[in-house]
């Protein structure tokens, strides 16, 4: 499944609108069997610049910001790292604020060579959400976190895959035809393995190596009963490419 956030005018900036679109694209994919991975990208020379500001007027009083992250922005990186399917991020353009998080947020991260990554919170004096203040450090460490946060300076998508925050990066002209392949080769994997795998590495940061090892114990029980794995055996044995069907 395609999803393609498409406010170009907005730089697909977030409004009621558009959550409420790629909350139902994501809640299908999670509920088709025939949909086997996802592709997020956007239309325009933007991929997202996070909630649309011109929705926000600072003379009616504060807002609750936290209730906009609760009721949108929370659900949405929780489905789509909870989603037991890989979830690829074409990354058009500029990504900024939550946009920049979401995209971070995804499995496989591929950029377009002109895009650039910011953390603008900072500018609007908030702080990075969207799993930012998680996604960040984990991935690129402490240092490199913090100076993206506290300065909200654009990070050019090359020095993002230098640093480990996103897969790689494409030629602009290459983005759509290689992140549709590598969703489309995705798509046509083992999907109950996939979305273990998915599990496993989530589970990793706030784990043992003694409790990982247990949940890999679990998880490769639960693989090993899957159609796919016997396909995948059988597959190797005759020397033939496997045929995987998800189940
Ligand atoms: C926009 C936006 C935008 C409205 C471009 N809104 N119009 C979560 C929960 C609750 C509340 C608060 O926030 C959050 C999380 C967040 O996401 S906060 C962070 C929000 N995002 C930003 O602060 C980024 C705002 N955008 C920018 O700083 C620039 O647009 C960047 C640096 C991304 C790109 O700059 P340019 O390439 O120079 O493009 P531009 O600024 O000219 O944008 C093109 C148009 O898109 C422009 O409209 P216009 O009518 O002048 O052509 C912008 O106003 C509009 N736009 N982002 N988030």
């Amino acid at each position: 499944m395609t999803l393609t956030l498409n406010r170009p005018e907005k730089l697909n900036a977030f409004n009621e609108e558009l959550h409420l679109a790629v909350r139902a694209g994501f809640e299908q994919a999670q509920l088709d069997p025939e949909i086997r991975a996802v592709l997020l990208t956007g239309t325009g020379r933007g991929f997202c610049t996070g909630q649309d500001l011109s929705d926000r007027d600072p003379t009616k009083g504060a807002p609750d910001l936290g209730h906009s992250l609760e009721t949108f922005y929370n659900p949405l990186v929780r489905m789509i790292r909870a989603l037991e399917k890989p979830v690829v991020c074409a990354v058009n353009g500029v990504a900024a604020g939550a946009g920049a998080n979401i995209a971070l947020a995804c499995d496989i991260t591929i950029a377009a060579r002109s895009a650039r990554f910011i953390q603008a919170f900072s500018r609007l004096g908030l702080v990075p959400d969207s799993g930012g203040t998680w996604l960040l450090p984990n991935r690129i460490g402490e240092a490199r976190a913090k100076a993206l946060a506290l300065l909200a300076e654009p990070l050019d998508a090359e020095t993002a895959a230098q640093w480990g925050l996103i897969w790689r990066v494409v030629d602009d002209d290459r983005l759509p035809e290689e992140s549709r392949s590598v969703a489309m080769r995705l798509a046509a994997g083992p999907t109950v393995g996939l979305g273990l795998i998915k599990n496993a590495i989530h589970a990793a940061s706030a784990n043992t190596l003694d409790a990982q090892l247990d949940m890999e114990r679990d998880l490769q029980r639960q693989a090993g009963r899957s159609r796919d794995y016997a396909e995948g055996v059988s597959a190797f044995l005759a020397k033939r490419a496997p045929v995987f069907t998800g189940r």
